[in-house]
């Protein structure tokens, strides 16, 4: 496509754009000029939190966004164009020891020409916004890793972006180096014409992390277009971690856990794999046995960062975020009445490709409600598509997404944790790993090695999910739930997850939760999850504390029927047995195949293989 010069924005209208915005960091300044130039973009516009009032207009009135009640807005976003992909998000660098399995690397000198050339007059005729933004509570340590810049040609993601980074200029005026800022690009493409999923897609998501730059070209949709979440907080900030020999960047949730009798609260973080529950455990009401002795805080419910304080010897965590990109499929008041309020009046929130009335501008997604609602009348399903213009072959087809979304933000989260802005993070008592099981992992196992604990986040086995394109239910290894994010080899990143807990006087307890076991007759799932998840987080406190002690098993420890309080638990006696053992056979199959996926990983550390094998023995002493 040739590039019409003439289509770049007026430099003199440009800079009077920046000067009344306040935007004074000449690094910055240059950095949109450059991408402003490449990009073609008609105007720049540069916008923090404060503008939001003035985009939701602006994006009503074009007919980009829908009123969903008062202060809730809807969207929906291109059909192809609806979840991350996998293999189109990329990890470049200078060096090609940075290449890993799960990375998808490629040499930085190959992709940003390819780059370039797909962005090269791609904005033409569209603003440029310009989002300063900050992953971290403001003061964080780790503040000089979280400032970023994103240039977006898409209003939308503009919204998207105020909700869910705190952003303005005032994050970018004052760096004490005016350069070290991340570089975010994000330009839609022209979506009906990007071939994706075909040998033709032009699609690119890719993350320079050696030179803290990030391009992604082809979508309008969630991470793959507002930079800020993972592209930054986890791709490039993981990278930043281990560079630097200063902190882990996870896909994690991080919760407190009041005891409202004692007033103490632990802190427990933790990675499941996309759609895999991390939302719905930070949101958690205590189940109603238990609602007046406990209460569970929300910090964060899909990265946090790490790091050890050399004050006290304890691993911090914070979360960069500032809003909830969550999951919109089975939602409601018995599972998340937690979430309900946080999308309710005046929120501000946004939801993406769920079902939408337009007549009563309400919003619907399945597990909303048993059933869709009984009157068709003004709702159409998230391809725009009216229900009642449904042929009888269509009449199946879900009304919402199975990866349609709510963007809300943290202030709107009923159990915000009081202090979630605070500068240092929280200390942290537990670090769990989980994800979709169907068989073999129980409720919950410990582990109180740190290698042991190591290996086991690497060696998580998941079913994948509608979060990234075509690959829903397939089982495969998520090590840390990182597997989508993984900047940097494998090995070497389990080497600096040793050395960064390790560094830590006072140590994490482990463990491993499955919420997702069935009946492999009925496909029942065999607990009832939700809510009733605190009960195996207070064993593992309590275990912490050594006030229970459980049954050693060959994988971890594992509670007592006794030692889980259960009181108004809906499970039967068979479930329940099921989910608080370990089938010695099963993991014996399962551990051949942990040999083989550790082995992909180059210089994986000694520490894991020792564990490796203790656990294999283990279960060969259990077989007898
Ligand atoms: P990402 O935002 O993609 O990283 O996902 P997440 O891990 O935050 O997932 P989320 O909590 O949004 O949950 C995804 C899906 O899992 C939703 O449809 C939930 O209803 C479902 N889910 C969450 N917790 C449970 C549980 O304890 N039991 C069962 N059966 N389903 C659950
Ligand atoms: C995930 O897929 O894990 C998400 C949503 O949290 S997205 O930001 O789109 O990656
Ligand atoms: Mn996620």
């Amino acid at each position: 496509m040739a590039y019409d010069v003439n289509a770049a924005p007026d430099l003199a209208a440009l800079e009077t754009s920046l000067d009344d915005a306040g935007l004074k960091n000449p690094s910055v300044r240059e950095y949109v000029r450059y991408w402003a130039g490449i990009t073609g973009a008609e105007r720049v516009e540069v916008i923090g939190a404060s503008d939001n009032a003035r985009l939701i207009s602006e994006s009503l009135e074009a007919g980009e966004i829908w009123p969903a009640g008062e202060g809730r807005y809807y969207a929906r976003s291109y059909v192809k164009d609806t979840a991350r992909s996998e293999e189109r998000t990329i990890v470049a660098t200078a060096d090609p020891g940075d290449k890993g399995v799960y990375n998808n690397w490629r040499p930085a000198s190959e992709m940003r020409p390819l780059l370039e050339k797909l962005m090269h007059g791609a904005s033409a005729g569209k603003t440029m916004y310009v989002i300063p933004y900050l992953m971290a509570p403001p003061g964080s340590p780790l503040e000089p890793y979280a400032v970023g810049v994103e240039l977006t040609d898409h209003r939308t993601v503009a919204l998207h972006m105020i909700r869910m980074a705190r952003c303005g200029v005032e994050h970018v005026n004052n760096l004490a180096e005016p350069s070290r800022f991340v570089r975010g690009v994000h330009v839609t493409g022209d979506l009906e014409n990007l071939g994706q999923g075909t040998p033709a897609d032009k699609r690119y998501f890719v993350t320079f992390a050696d030179e803290r730059t990030i391009l992604h070209f082809g979508s309008s949709y969630g991470g793959n277009a507002l930079l800020g979440k993972i592209a930054h907080g986890l791709r490039q900030a993981a990278y930043d971690g281990w560079a630097s020999g200063e902190f882990l960047a996870e896909q994690f949730m991080l919760i407190g856990i009041t005891d409202k009798q004692t007033g103490r609260t632990w802190h427990i973080c933790g990675g499941f794999p996309s759609a895999s529950g991390k939302t719905n455990l930070a949101m958690m009401l205590a189940p109603d046995s238990l609602g007046d002795r406990y209460h569970v805080e929300f910090y964060g419910d899909d990265i946090a960062w790490l790091r050890v304080d050399p004050k006290d010897g304890k691993i911090y965590a914070i979360n960069p975020e500032f809003g909830v990109f969550g999951v919109a499929k089975d939602t409601n008041e018995a599972t998340n009445p937690t979430a309900l309020r946080s999308v309710g009046p005046d929120t501000g929130v946004l939801f993406t490709n769920v079902a939408y009335n337009e007549l009563t501008r309400d919003v619907w997604w399945e597990g909303r409600t048993p059933e869709p609602p009984g009157d068709v009348i003004g709702w159409r399903d998230w391809t725009g598509q009216l229900i009642s213009e449904r042929s009888v072959e269509e009449q199946d087809k879900p009304w919402a997404h199975p990866n349609s979304r709510f963007t809300t933000s943290l202030t709107n989260v009923p159990n915000i944790a009081p202090d979630f802005e605070a500068r240092t993070g929280v200390p942290i008592d537990a670090i769990i790993f989980g994800g979709r099981t169907r068989d073999r992992e129980p409720l919950v196992r410990a582990i109180t090695d740190l290698a042991e604990g190591v290996y086991d986040g690497l060696t998580l086995g998941a079913e994948a999910t509608f979060a990234a394109e075509g690959v829903d239910g397939q089982l495969r290894y998520d090590p840390m739930s990182m597997r989508p994010f993984m900047s940097y080899p494998e090995g070497a990143y389990a080497a600096h997850w040793l050395k960064i807990i390790g560094a830590a006087s006072d140590q994490p307890i482990f463990a491993h939760v499955n919420w997702f076991q069935r009946d492999p007759d009925d496909g029942h799932f065999l607990w009832p999850g939700y809510r009733e998840n605190l009960r195996p987080l207070l064993w593992l406190l309590r275990l912490r504390d050594g006030e229970v002690h459980g049954v050693q098993t060959a994988v971890g420890i594992v509670p007592t029927k006794d030692e889980l309080d259960l009181d108004g638990v809906d499970i039967s006696p068979e479930d329940l047995d099921k989910i608080l053992s370990i089938d010695t056979g099963r993991w014996t199959t399962e551990m051949a195949h942990r040999e083989a996926h550790l082995a992909q990983f180059d210089g994986l550390p000694e520490e894991i293989w020792v564990a490796h094998r203790r656990v294999a023995a283990a279960l060969a002493a259990a077989a007898g």
